[in-house]
């Protein structure tokens, strides 16, 4: 048995989840130079933490985040909380010298952010490591689009078309959520799934954004508040809450490189469940992905002989491709989870080798500028922005 990392998840939610079967699979799937063991789960709530604790496989359960923080048999720290405590958490459980793991966006705010990432750096010189959970870029078709593009592949990039679509606020009467409240989550569909097609875009490409010209629009401005901690759809309301963040963002980029990027997210694309699209057209061919669809990559090679011209279909299940190893034979199929198991994997290795993972927090405050610059801009009448 290798050395231990002892794990503390503080929150439970969606991301609990996910996060918690990263945790379980991942020393599973992959031989790891350090075994992540499943210590403690942090939330206010103590029935639903010790629920989720005997559920995903906790030992303990607490409900005071900076208690456990700061316990001997902690090493590492995974925050996936709403979005208002990041920061606090994040600086805290570095200074108490843990690893950091923390969903994204990285913050609410880019002051934020940038006091994360200063505390990062400081940390890195103390061997602790710090990483941002930007799962998509370890789907295996993603990280295959990167190195495609690196290759040359598809020549000069010329544009990017990424967008983020979801349906589960198409119906009006859809309750209030703290992803609606603007104090909790610092944006609506822009931070929660822009940021992911950001950060997709700048990791594939391997050029960030440095301007932009957007749009945030709020389709609905109320919505019913269900009884607090019914968790029941069609709970009796108990009245309406104002929503106060974006349904809707839109906006096209300037990327480093000049190439042109447009941008969506939103959560009224009726039909589309969790949509991350990214088209990248280069002057020898182009590249397109498709989280609904997420094991193939499709490929047009605009070198070969016209009568042969068409996206392909490259189905990325092939034992060479990353993380594939650790799963199944070709042609099995990866899902949404697994992102999760190879985010720990990267962590783990990272920690046990003294590197920093990817994404970095500095990486996480570059799409806290974007997310930033379209918030002005959208507040400028869309003018461009300067990230
Ligand atoms: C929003 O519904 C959400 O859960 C995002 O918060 C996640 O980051 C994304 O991976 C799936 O959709």
């Amino acid at each position: 048995m290798s050395a231990q990392l002892r794990v503390a998840m503080i929150g439970h939610g969606f991301m609990g989840a996910a996060h918690s079967v990263g945790w379980r699979q991942a020393p599973a799937a992959f031989d790891l130079p350090l075994t992540p063991v499943m210590s403690v789960i942090v939330g206010r709530d103590a029935d639903k933490t010790s629920a989720a604790a005997d559920r995903w496989g906790w030992a303990q359960h607490a409900a005071d985040w900076r208690e456990v923080i700061e316990r001997d048999d902690v090493d590492v720290v995974d925050i996936v909380t709403p979005g208002d405590t990041h920061a606090e958490i994040a600086i805290a459980a570095l200074a108490a010298g843990k690893h950091v793991l923390c969903e994204k966006p990285l913050a609410n705010s880019v002051a934020e952010a940038q006091s994360m990432a200063e505390a990062a750096r400081d940390a890195a010189g103390r061997g602790i490591r710090a990483m941002v959970g930007f799962t998509y870029r370890r789907v295996p078709a993603a990280t295959l689009m990167r190195d495609m593009i690196e290759a040359g592949r598809i020549g000069a990039v010329r544009q990017v078309r990424a967008s983020y679509r979801q349906d589960w606020l198409a119906d009006a009467e859809a309750p209030m959520t703290w992803r609606l409240d603007k104090d909790r989550a610092g944006s609506g569909a822009l931070g929660d799934i822009g940021a992911h097609a950001i950060d997709l875009t700048q990791f594939v490409t391997g050029t960030s954004v440095t301007e932009v010209s957007g749009i945030l629009e709020t389709l609905v401005r109320e919505r019913p508040l269900l009884a607090e901690g019914s968790g029941l759809s069609g709970t009796a309301a108990e009245g309406r809450g104002e929503v106060t963040v974006d349904d809707v963002a839109m906006f096209t980029g300037r990327l480093s490189s000049g190439a042109l990027a447009s941008f969506e997210a939103t959560r009224f694309a009726t039909g589309r469940k969790n949509a991350l699209e990214i088209e990248i057209s280069g002057d020898r061919g182009a590249l397109r992905w498709n989280l609904e669809d997420m094991n193939v990559l499709e490929f047009h090679d605009a070198t070969r002989p016209s009568v042969e011209q068409g996206f392909t279909r490259i189905l990325v299940t092939e034992p060479d491709h990353p993380y594939l190893s650790g799963w199944w034979p070709a042609g099995h199929m990866l899902g949404y989870e697994h992102g999760f198991s190879h985010q720990v994997k990267d962590l783990v290795e990272a920690i046990s080798t003294g590197v920093d993972p990817h994404p970095t927090f500095a990486d996480g405050l570059s799409v806290q500028r974007v997310l930033d610059a379209v918030e002005r801009s959208s507040a400028a009448s869309s003018a461009w922005t300067a990230v």
